[in-house]
Parts: C-alpha cells; sequence; structure tokens
C-alpha cells in the first residue's frame, strides 16, 4: 500500500484484473482496517494506493464516489466504485487463489460472513458510541450511549462464547481481531479481556498475523 503523492511504483499486474486500485481511507477507521487487512492476506497491497478522506467533514468529497457518505470506498482504474467494506473485502479476497478468506459456499462460508456480521456490528455501535459522546454534553442522550455500549457488550460475550473453537483464518475472524483492535483504541476503559479469557487468548495469538500486526489504528 501506498499514499497517493507518494513516489511512484510499478503496480503489479496479476492476470484478469488491473491494478491500481485505490482505496479511500483513515488510520482510524476499523472498516478500511478490515479492507487493508484483506488485501494484506490476499497478497495485493501493494496494489492499493491509499487517499485519504474525512467522511465527518461536510464538504468531504467522498459523497461523490459513495452516496452513502461512508469509507471505506475502493475506486478500481475504470472508475467504478466499490463499497461497503464486505464487498471491498470479497473483491480484495477474489483476487487471490484459494483458499480464500471467503469460504465459496456452505456451513464454513455462512459462519464466516455471520462473524463478519457481529464484528462490523460491535464497530458501528462502538462508533456511534463515540460520535454521541463527542457531542457538546447537553446534547447526548444516556439512552442512546447505553444502547451502543450494550451491543458492544453482547458481540463480545457471544465472541468469548465461540472463540475457544475458532482455527485459522476467515474474513470473520480477521473482523473479530479488526473490532477488537478497535475497542483497545477507543473504548480502553471497556476492559473487554477482564472477563473473556478465551476471546483474550485467541486476539493474542490471532494478533501476530502481519495483516493484523501492521494495520493497528492511529491518529
Ligand atoms: N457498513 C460500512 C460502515 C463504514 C463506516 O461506518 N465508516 C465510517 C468510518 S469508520 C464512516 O465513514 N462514517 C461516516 C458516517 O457515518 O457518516 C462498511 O462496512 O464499510
Amino acid at each position: 500500500m501506498r499514499l497517493v503523492g507518494a513516489t511512484a511504483v510499478a503496480p503489479t499486474i496479476r492476470p484478469g484484473w488491473t491494478s491500481p486500485m485505490k482505496l479511500r481511507h483513515s488510520t482510524t477507521s476499523p472498516f478500511v482496517r478490515k479492507c487493508m487487512a484483506t488485501a494484506i492476506e490476499a497478497g495485493v497491497a501493494d496494489d492499493l494506493d491509499l487517499e485519504t478522506a474525512n467522511p465527518w467533514d461536510p464538504d468531504t468529497d467522498i459523497v461523490a464516489q459513495n452516496p452513502i457518505g461512508k469509507i471505506p470506498a475502493l475506486v478500481l482504474d475504470d472508475g467504478g466504485v466499490l463499497f461497503d467494506s464486505p464487498v471491498i473485502c470479497e473483491y480484495l479476497d477474489s483476487l487471490r487463489a484459494p483458499p480464500r478468506l471467503f469460504p465459496p459456499a456452505g456451513v464454513a462460508r455462512w459462519r464466516a460472513m455471520t462473524r463478519m456480521a457481529l464484528a462490523d456490528g460491535l464497530m458501528d455501535a462502538a462508533i456511534l458510541w463515540r460520535r454521541e459522546l463527542m457531542r457538546p454534553a447537553g446534547e447526548r442522550s444516556p439512552w442512546w450511549i447505553d444502547r451502543q455500549l450494550g451491543i458492544v457488550t453482547r458481540a463480545v460475550d457471544a465472541m468469548e462464547r465461540e472463540a475457544s473453537a475458532w482455527r485459522g483464518v476467515d474474513i470473520g475472524l480477521l473482523a473479530t481481531a479488526v473490532a477488537l483492535g478497535y475497542l483497545d483504541f477507543r473504548m480502553p476503559d471497556l476492559a473487554w479481556r477482564e472477563s473473556r479469557p478465551g476471546l483474550a487468548a485467541w486476539c493474542e495469538g490471532f494478533s501476530s498475523r502481519p495483516s493484523i500486526r501492521d494495520t493497528g489504528p492511529h491518529e
């Protein structure tokens, strides 16, 4: 991956697809991180240009590429745009030879997709929790804050119930590691590891994968 404007690097062209692609990103977005981790797992990270976007800026240009106004968005070299992160991840994963992060069919696929949905839902709630706390004190809704906290808590509890059976890697597990990393980054006081030893042990081991180790969030 390289920042647009940095010294040009010859893209790696693989049969059947074109390169480079441009990922609209930020260094703090867990959904962007999930895409970057997928690109690393798929071996296509060097073919991604990273172009910063701030979706919270009222003048953001991301709406021209994603009418929903969110990052990530993946701009292909023909100008086509892919969003949201599950679509981008499946596309990036499709560029590699099997075995893929997205199992092709059957129980393995639906388990992985549901795990990703749980992790994505956790990230959605953690982001909404944080954005609500960023509002002026008199405008915050305690009900809304508690609701998002409840979602986050139930999600990590559900992960803890399954974690001892987790092996290997798929898109659901990759998304789970990204989601837990976002809690460490934005909700450290939650101390999610304290009562979830199985999930903590899994996360510790899984986080040594280069795709997770090398994509940590930062301001
Ligand atoms: N479902 C989307 C969620 C993406 C998302 O929430 N991105 C955040 C940044 S981490 C965003 O752009 N938020 C702007 C907004 O909600 O207006 C995906 O999977 O890509």
